[in-house]
C-alpha cells in the first residue's frame, strides 16, 4: 500500500465517525404508509413526463434529455435563482447527487449517506434521514452519494456501509434496511439504485480493496434478494436462493486463486433497456492494480455487462480494457440510443470509457460498431481494433513489474487513473443527436509495487502522481457525434470537470464546474450562454422539470469527490475551492 493511500483511508474513517453524532431526527408527521406514488410503468415513461424527475438519468435509458423548452438558448441568460436549501451538518465534502422531483417534493441525497426531502415550491426542508455509519467504513473516493430511486411510497438509496435503505417518502421513516455486502472487507455503495418492474437493482464499490464486484436485484417492497450476479469469472450467481450458473469459466482468464479477490466493482450502477429487458452495468478495475501479478484478460473486469433483468444471467459482455494496468474502471454508463448509420436504422448504446475511448455497440448483442478517442492523448493504446474490439496496446505504456521488493519502472500514462471520464454522467440530445461528454485531459506517473491481499486493506500494488498535460485546461465538455466519432465542439475548463450533464429541447446543455459555476451552453455550437456562481464546486448532476406552468432547473453544489483526495499536483492547484452542501433551484423571472 502506498503511504498516500493509507493516509487517505485513515482520514476518511475518522471523518465518518461524525455521522454517528447525527441520528435520524424524530418526526411528528403521520407515519402511515402513503397510498399511491410512482409505479414501475411511470418510471419507464419518465423521459416523456416533464412534470417530474422520477429516476436517475431521467428515464431507464438515462439520456438526461428533457423535452422542455420554456427555458431555451434565447432566454437562458435571464435565468435567476428561485431558492436554495442547505444540507447543513458540520462535515460537507462532495455532493455528487442528482435530485428527484415528485408531487411537489425534491428528494436529494447528500454526503455521509444522508437523504433530504425539500418542498419543491419553497425549498423548506420536510425531513432528513442520516444513516448511522460505523467507524470502519472504507470509501475509496470521498463520502459521496449519487442519488436515490423512488417507487410507490418509498424512496430508496445506498449507504457507505453497503446497505440499501427504503424510506417512507412522506415521513423519512425506514421501511426496510438491508445489508448488501460486508463493509469490513472494503465494500461500500454510492450509486443511485435502478428500479425495473418489482426489482431494485444495485452494484457495489470497493475495487481498491480486492472485493468481488456484483449486481444484486432485490424486491422493491421488501428488500429481499431475488438474484445476484458476481461479475468475476468463477463465482456462482443465485436466483431465488438457488445457484444460477457460474460467471464465465473458472480459471479461463485468471491464474490460481486471484479470481477470489478480483475486483470489478460495479460502483456506478446501471441503465435499462425495456426493448431487450437488459440491464447494463459497467465493471471496475481488476485487483490489484499491478497487472504483472495477474496475467490474463481478467474477465469480466473493466467491461460492460448486459444482464437479463429477470434472471441475472449475463447475455453479453464487452471488455474495454483487457488486463488493465492503469485503474481504467469500465464502470461508465452505457446509454441506449437509436440512430441511422449509413442508411441503416440501428439500436445502439454508447459509453465514454475511463480509458479515453468512446464506444458505440449494438445494445442487443454487444457487437462492436465503433470506438474513437475523446481525450487529447492515450499513451497506453493506439486506437481500438475494429475487427476484435480490443485496444492496440502500446507495451511501453504499461508500468513495469516490480523487481524484488522494489518499485517497478515508472511510466507516464494518459489519461490518468482518474480517467478521460470518471463517474460524471454524459447526456444525449434527441434533437442534435450528439452526446455531451464531461471529460478530462490529464496524465500520471505510475509505478508498480509488490502487494499481497489482506482483508479490508488497500490492494493496489501501485503508486502514482497525477499531472496536468495542457496549459489552459484539464476539464473539457465535448459534444461527440456517435455516428462519426467526431468532436463537434468543446468547452475547456481550468479545473477537472466532475459533474453530470443535462440537455434539453430548448437547445441547451447544462453542467457544473469545480470553480463553483452551473453553466448553460448552446447545444449546437457550445457557446456559453449563462453561468451562476453557487459558492462551492458543482460536482452533482442537474435536472429540469415543469411545475405550475414554469420550468425549473436544480443542481447540488458542494466540492469534493476523488480529485481533492487523489489528485496530486492537480489537487494542490484547486485547494482553495470552498466546501459546501447546497441545493440550488433556478427559473426564469416572472
Ligand atoms: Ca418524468
Ligand atoms: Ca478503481
Amino acid at each position: 500500500m502506498t503511504r498516500r493511500f493509507s493516509h487517505l483511508i485513515a482520514g476518511l474513517a475518522a471523518a465518518s465517525g461524525l455521522a454517528a453524532l447525527a441520528p435520524a431526527a424524530p418526526l411528528s408527521a403521520a407515519d402511515a404508509p402513503a397510498a399511491g406514488g410512482p409505479t414501475s410503468a411511470d418510471l419507464l415513461k419518465d423521459a416523456d413526463t416533464p412534470g417530474d424527475v422520477l429516476s436517475y438519468g431521467l428515464g431507464p435509458w438515462q439520456q438526461r434529455f428533457s423535452p422542455l423548452d420554456q427555458i431555451n438558448a434565447t432566454n437562458v441568460a435571464k435565468m435567476v435563482p428561485a431558492f436554495a436549501s442547505s444540507l447543513g451538518g458540520e462535515k460537507q465534502r462532495g455532493q455528487e447527487a442528482q435530485p428527484l422531483v415528485y408531487d411537489g417534493v425534491i428528494y436529494v441525497t447528500g454526503s455521509y449517506s444522508r437523504l433530504f426531502a425539500f418542498d419543491a415550491r419553497t425549498g423548506e426542508k420536510k425531513w432528513q434521514y442520516d444513516a448511522r455509519l460505523p467507524d470502519g467504513i472504507m470509501p475509496c473516493c470521498d463520502v459521496v452519494n449519487r442519488g436515490a430511486a423512488i417507487h410507490g411510497d418509498k424512496v430508496i438509496f445506498a449507504t457507505l456501509d453497503a446497505h440499501l435503505v427504503a424510506l417512507n417518502r412522506k415521513t423519512g421513516k425506514v421501511i426496510w434496511n438491508k445489508k448488501t455486502a460486508d463493509y469490513q472487507a472494503g465494500y461500500s455503495a454510492t450509486a443511485a439504485p435502478l428500479i425495473v418492474g418489482d426489482k431494485v437493482i444495485t452494484g457495489n464499490s470497493g475495487g481498491e480493496f480486492g472485493i468481488v464486484g456484483a449486481v444484486q436485484a432485490r424486491n422493491v417492497d421488501t428488500g429481499e434478494l431475488i438474484w445476484e450476479r458476481p461479475v468475476i469469472e468463477g463465482h456462482m450467481g443465485t436466483l431465488n436462493g438457488q445457484p444460477n450458473g457460474m460467471t464465465g469459466k473458472r480459471g479461463a482468464s485468471w491464474q490460481g486463486d486471484l479470481w477470489k479477490t478480483g475486483g470489478g466493482a460495479t460502483w456506478l450502477g446501471g441503465t435499462y433497456d425495456p426493448g431487450t429487458n437488459l440491464v447494463y452495468f459497467g465493471t471496475g478495475n481488476p485487483s490489484p492494480w499491478n497487472s504483472h501479478l495477474r496475467p490474463g484478460d481478467n474477465l469480466y473486469t473493466s467491461s460492460t455487462l448486459a444482464i437479463d433483468a429477470d434472471t441475472g444471467v449475463i447475455r453479453w459482455h464487452y471488455q474495454t480494457t483487457p488486463h488493465d494496468g492503469w485503474d481504467f474502471d469500465g464502470v461508465n454508463e452505457f446509454i441506449p440510443f437509436d440512430a441511422t448509420i449509413k442508411g441503416k436504422a440501428m439500436k445502439l448504446g454508447a459509453k465514454a470509457d475511463r480509458n479515453g475511448y468512446f464506444y458505440v455497440l449494438d445494445r442487443g448483442t454487444g457487437k462492436f460498431v465503433s470506438a474513437s478517442r475523446f481525450v487529447m492523448q492515450t499513451t497506453w493504446a493506439d486506437g481500438i481494433n475494429a475487427k476484435t474490439g480490443r485496444p492496440n496496446y502500446i507495451e511501453a505504456g504499461r508500468p513495469g513489474a516490480p523487481e524484488g521488493a522494489g518499485k517497478g519502472k515508472p511510466v507516464f500514462s494518459s489519461p490518468s487513473f482518474l480517467g478521460g471520464k470518471n463517474w460524471m454522467p454524459m447526456a444525449y440530445s434527441k434533437d442534435t443527436e450528439l452526446f455531451y461528454v464531461p471529460s478530462n485531459d490529464w496524465g500520471m506517473d505510475i509505478w508498480n509495487e509488490p502487494i499481497a491481499y489482506k482483508k479490508g486493506a488497500a490492494y493496489l500494488g501501485a503508486g502514482f502522481t497525477i499531472k496536468p498535460i495542457a496549459e489552459d485546461h484539464i476539464g473539457a465538455l465535448r459534444a461527440m457525434d456517435p455516428k462519426t466519432g467526431k468532436i463537434v465542439w468543446e468547452y475547456k475548463n481550468p479545473a477537472p470537470l466532475w459533474g453530470g450533464v443535462l440537455t434539453t429541447h430548448g437547445n441547451l446543455v447544462f453542467t457544473g464546474t469545480p470553480e463553483g459555476y452551473l453553466k448553460a451552453f448552446d447545444a449546437k455550437t457550445g457557446q456559453e450562454l449563462w453561468k451562476f456562481q453557487t459558492g462551492s464546486g458543482v460536482v452533482g448532476s442537474p435536472v429540469t422539470w415543469e411545475q405550475d406552468g414554469e420550468q425549473y432547473v436544480a443542481v447540488m453544489s458542494g466540492w469534493g469527490g476523488a480529485v481533492p483526495l487523489w489528485g496530486g499536483e492537480v489537487a494542490k492547484t484547486f485547494k482553495e475551492i470552498s466546501q459546501g452542501g447546497m441545493l440550488w433551484v433556478f427559473k426564469l423571472p416572472k
